[in-house]
C-alpha cells in the first residue's frame, strides 16, 4: 500500500499544553509520525512518496476561507503581539461560548484564537500551518490515488485532524484530514461515502462537518464522552439532522471497554456502512485505544490491531487510511503498521 508523508510535520512541535491548571509537556510531538515511518520501512510495506501539491481551495472544500486566512497568519500576528512570543507556543485565552458573538472577527488576535478553536490544549507554533498543510496534501493524495483505483492508500500525517471542524481547531487538530479525503473522493466521483473513526477520542470536527449531508456516513467508535474527551459531542443519540438524519453513528464505550467488545462495535459501524451503501471508505486511524496510551482508556493489544486490519479489510471498500491520535510514542509503530499489514493481507 502506497504511503503520503512529507517530512515537513516536524515544523509542527509544540512544547506544552494546558492541563488541570497547568502547561504540561506536549503529548502529540514529531517522535510518533517518525516511529510509524521507521516501522513502515523495516516492514517493507510499500512506497513512501512525497504528496503532490493542492491548491487552498482543495482545503476550502471542507474549511471556511477566514479560518484558513486565521490559520496562514496566525503565527506571524502572535509575534507582532511581542517579539518574545516567538519563543512560546501561542494558546488560547478567551472563548465566545454561548451568548456571545462569533459572526464579527475581533482585530484582537488573542479574542480571534478563542473564536477558531475550542481548547487550550493545542498549541499553535511557528510551523504549525505549513505542517498542516502538507499533512493535509498527505490526505488529499492518499484520496487521489485509491479514488484512481488503488485498492488502499495511507496518509501519515500530524498534526492529527479529526477534531478539527470546518472553522475551528483543537484536540491537536487544525486541518481535518479525513473529512479532505472523503470530500475529495466524492469530487472524485464517489456518490456515498463513509469515515469510520477508529481514534479512542469522538471525532467531534468531522461529525459536525458531514452531519447535515447524506452523501457522507460518519460512524465513530470511541471513549463515552460523559467521561471522556471531547465531552460535548459523540452520543449515541447523534444521528444527524436534516438531510443527514440517519447518516451518523455514534458508538461510545466505556472507559475500560477492552478488544472483544471493541470489535462487536466495529462490526456493528461496519454493518451500517455496508447497509449504507458506500463505495469508498475512509478510516480515521488512531492508535489511542492502545491499553498503553498515556492518556486514554481502552484495553486493546498490539496484536488486536492486525484484527483490526483484516476486519476493515473484509468491508471490501477502497480505503484511505489517515493517521490521527496514539501517544503511547514507543509502540506507535508497531501498532499503527500492525493495522495495515492485516488490512493487506486479507485485502490480497
Ligand atoms: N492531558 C487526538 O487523539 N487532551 N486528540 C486530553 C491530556 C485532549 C486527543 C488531556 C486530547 C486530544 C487526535
Ligand atoms: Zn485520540
Amino acid at each position: 500500500m502506497i504511503t503520503f508523508y512529507n517530512d515537513r510535520h516536524v515544523l509542527h512541535h509544540g512544547k506544552v499544553e494546558m492541563f488541570r491548571g497547568e502547561l504540561v509537556p506536549c503529548f502529540e510531538i514529531p517522535a510518533r509520525a517518525d516511529h510509524v515511518l521507521r516501522e513502515l520501512q523495516a516492514r517493507g510495506l510499500g512506497a513512501v512518496q512525497a504528496p503532490p501539491d493542492f491548491p487552498d481551495r482543495a482545503l476550502a472544500r471542507v474549511h471556511s476561507q477566514r479560518y484558513l486566512e486565521f490559520l496562514a497568519g496566525a503565527w506571524d500576528e502572535w509575534v507582532a503581539l511581542d517579539p518574545a512570543n516567538a519563543q512560546r507556543d501561542a494558546l488560547p485565552s478567551y472563548w465566545p461560548i454561548r451568548t456571545f458573538r462569533s459572526d464579527v472577527l475581533p482585530a484582537s488576535f488573542p479574542a480571534r484564537m478563542g473564536l477558531f478553536s475550542f481548547d487550550a490544549g493545542t498549541p499553535l507554533t511557528s510551523g504549525t500551518w505549513a505542517a498542516a498543510r502538507s499533512g493535509a496534501c498527505c490526505a488529499l493524495g492518499a484520496a487521489r490515488a485509491v479514488a484512481g483505483g488503488a485498492r488502499a492508500a495511507f496518509a501519515l500525517t500530524r498534526p492529527p485532524g479529526h477534531h478539527a471542524g470546518a472553522d475551528f481547531f483543537g484536540g491537536y487538530c487544525f486541518l481535518n484530514n479525513a473529512a479532505l479525503a472523503a470530500q475529495a473522493l466524492r469530487d472524485a466521483g464517489a456518490e456515498r461515502v463513509a469515515v469510520l473513526d477508529i481514534d479512542y477520542h469522538h471525532g467531534n470536527g468531522t461529525q459536525a462537518i458531514f452531519y447535515e449531508r447524506a452523501d457522507v456516513y460518519f460512524a465513530s467508535l470511541h471513549g463515552d464522552p460523559h467521561t471522556e474527551y471531547p465531552y460535548y459531542l459523540g452520543y449515541a443519540d447523534e444521528r444527524g439532522s436534516g438531510a443527514g438524519l440517519g447518516f451518523n453513528r455514534n458508538l461510545p464505550l466505556a472507559r475500560g471497554t477492552g478488544f472483544p467488545e471493541w470489535r462487536e462495535a466495529l462490526a456493528q459501524a461496519l454493518r451500517s456502512i455496508a447497509s449504507f451503501g458506500a463505495q469508498a471508505l475512509v478510516v480515521s486511524l488512531g492508535l489511542d485505544t492502545f491499553a498503553g496510551d498515556p492518556i486514554s482508556g481502552f484495553r486493546l493489544k498490539g496484536h488486536d490491531f492486525l484484527r483490526i486490519g483484516e476486519d476493515l479489510a473484509a468491508a471490501r471498500l477502497p480505503t484511505v487510511f489517515v493517521f490521527e491520535g496514539g501517544y503511547a510514542v514507543a509502540e506507535l509503530g508497531v501498532n499503527a503498521v500492525n493495522v495495515l499489514e492485516g488490512f493487506q493481507q486479507r485485502a490480497a
